[in-house]
């Protein structure tokens, strides 16, 4: 079978669990036999293709090929006969384990300040840049020590995406899910080893990872009143250039609420995990704590600061022209930080800022709507919370399974039976993030009441993500058949190498065109290209690896056993 026959086959293009659903989605056929042959050409398994029951955005029906029953180790093709071949795939206990390893090692290849050595880069290495050791306050309220044009050092973290600006409120989400996969899957992340830097030490590697980020942005504070800044940036985004060829200065810009909130949600989540490993991290729990207790305190006396980039830039100097994560609603930021803090310290004082809201207006987390990252943690920490004064969390609990409810109710109607592809509106700027975090949500609901389907449809939209798709991608840089090639992503573009750095998360469908490059389709699930100057479908960001790395390491933990 020749490529463009294989990719009429839909399907994650890495391999199945023996016990969970296995589907591929067959385009221009819904209909008649199909098989799964070995390498060899074996036969081990006939079905037949069903079509589906609604069309896709594009207005067609698709075949279903359903091999769930197929349960035997083995590599495998699905072979519709005389027409087409899928891609090889596995089926494995460690089916997605390559997968699952790979997202979280994509965070130590965008990490600012420090060299990549080839010994855990491999072809990725690179010299350091942005060392931000001396980096000037831009504009800020005042605290005794901290007028504008201070220097102070801020190194290391996460860069954001494919710029090299680092930003409080996306590190927020970011690493506050990495945290909790490392705190809802403790035992199987202990096993997972990445090769980076610190891999001989004590502490599991996604802490590690997750340290890296955590340091640095326990120097966005203010030490001196609590207050976070909004970010870490040039005043113009780079060039598409190597980290080690940039030059210009680097500001810390404006305290805000939306930030100090976030930020104290990460600090008191941390703070309670890393108090589990007082030898190997000693005082950094009790810092974390203090950090976040601080910055809650900022916040409560400043709860308007909203961060207005256009504005700013008509008073300030250089003007700012990077990323803005402007979010000017604080409510579900205060809810979260809230729900961390009480969750940690048991101190009632924070129950009443824990406010919970109707079934309908339950949301998948983003960046800028953080509420339901507080219930997760609610629910989840549920001998914690019956020991404080928040009383309500039967009916959080009924309320988030009605929310799960609503998210898996029809997917299996759909054109690519998943979650994502139920409706238009899931496909904006950074749509593939909204597959990973709904998956994320599913787990959830799976690990509250064990119901099959929420489990179900989370590994379909893990799927959708490695291949079951409108557009035939598989999302993960480094992965799959076909790959990604050439996301907005400045080492990327920069470093000379065919491929691009592995385990990176591309933004994904996107009609809404704000770079200007023509996507390939207009159609929500379809309109995507792999061209590095669109960075509206195909740049990669922290806030979409994170959910990425959770759902992976999640499905891998649940089915693998
Ligand atoms: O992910 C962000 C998306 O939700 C916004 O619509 C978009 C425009 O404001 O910005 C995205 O975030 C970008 C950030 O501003 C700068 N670094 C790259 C991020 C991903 O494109």
């Amino acid at each position: 079978a020749n490529a463009q026959n294989a990719d009429s086959i839909r399907l994650n293009q890495i391999g199945f669990y023996p016990n969970a659903p296995k589907k591929a989605i067959i385009l221009n056929t819904d209909r008649g036999a199909f098989y799964i042959e070995t390498g060899a050409g074996k036969k081990v398994f006939t079905g037949s293709v069903s079509r589906s029951v609604s069309k896709a955005f594009n207005g067609k029906y698709t075949g279903i090929a359903n091999f769930s029953a197929l349960n035997t180790p083995g590599t495998y093709k699905l072979v519709i006969p005389q027409k087409v071949e899928s891609y090889t795939f596995s089926i494995s206990n460690n089916a997605l384990k390559s997968v699952a390893d790979g997202a979280i090692k994509g965070f130590y290849y965008i990490r600012a300040s420090t060299e990549l050595k080839e010994q855990y880069a491999g072809k990725w290495y690179r010299a350091a840049g942005h060392p931000d050791d001396k980096v000037l306050i831009h504009s800020s309220a005042a605290s005794k020590d901290r007028k504008e044009g201070t220097v102070i050092s801020s190194p290391g973290g996460w860069y954001d995406a494919g710029d090299y600006n680092k930003y409080i409120v996306n590190s927020g989400i970011s690493t506050a899910t990495l945290l909790s996969l490392y705190e809802d899957f403790p035992a199987y992340m202990q096993t997972v080893k990445l090769n980076i830097p610190e891999s001989n030490d004590k502490l599991p590697d996604v802490l590690n990872e997750v340290l890296w980020n955590l340091r640095w942005m326990l120097t966005m504070q203010d030490p001196a009143d609590g207050g976070v800044y909004h970010k870490l940036t040039n005043a113009a985004f780079d060039g598409m250039v190597m980290p080690d060829q940039t030059s210009t200065p680097r500001y810390v810009v404006q305290k805000g609420t939306a930030a100090t909130l976030d930020f104290a949600a990460v600090m008191a989540q941390a703070s309670r995990i890393f108090a589990k490993y007082p030898q190997q991290l000693p005082g950094l729990a009790d810092s974390c704590q203090k950090a976040a207790i601080h910055a809650w305190e900022w916040a409560v006396k400043n709860p308007t600061v909203l961060y207005n980039q256009d504005k700013m830039n008509k008073t300030k100097k250089p003007q700012i022209n990077t990323g803005a994560y402007g979010d000017n609603k604080v409510d579900d930021e205060f809810v979260w930080a809230a729900c961390e803090l009480l969750v940690t310290t048991k101190n009632n004082i924070y129950t009443p800022y824990i406010k919970l809201v109707p079934v309908e207006a339950i949301t998948v987390p983003t960046w800028s709507d953080v509420r339901t990252m507080g219930y997760y943690t609610l629910l989840k920490h549920e001998d914690i919370v019956l020991t404080t004064s928040f009383n309500e969390l039967p009916g959080l609990e009924i309320d988030f399974l009605k929310f799960a409810d609503n998210l898996v109710a029809g997917a299996s109607d759909d054109a690519y039976q998943t979650v994502i592809d139920k409706s238009a509106k899931n496909f904006g700027w950074g749509s593939n993030s909204v597959a990973a975090n709904q998956g994320m949500a599913l787990i959830l609901a799976y690990k509250l009441n064990g119901d099959q389907k929420y489990l179900d449809n989370a590994l379909a939209n893990l799927d959708y993500l490695l291949g079951r798709n409108g557009t035939g991608y598989c999302y993960l840089t480094g992965f799959g058949d076909k790959q990604v090639m050439h996301p907005h992503h400045r080492p990327s573009v920069a470093d000379g190498i065919e491929e691009p750095v592995p385990g990176l998360l591309a933004g994904g469908p996107n009609p809404g065109m704000q770079d200007k490059i023509p996507t390939a389709s207009k159609v929500p699930d379809e309109a995507y290209i792999d061209d590095d100057r669109a960075y509206a479908v195909n740049e990669i960001a922290i806030n979409w690896n994170a959910p990425f790395v959770y759902l992976a390491n999640a499905i891998q933990a649940i089915e693998s056993v």
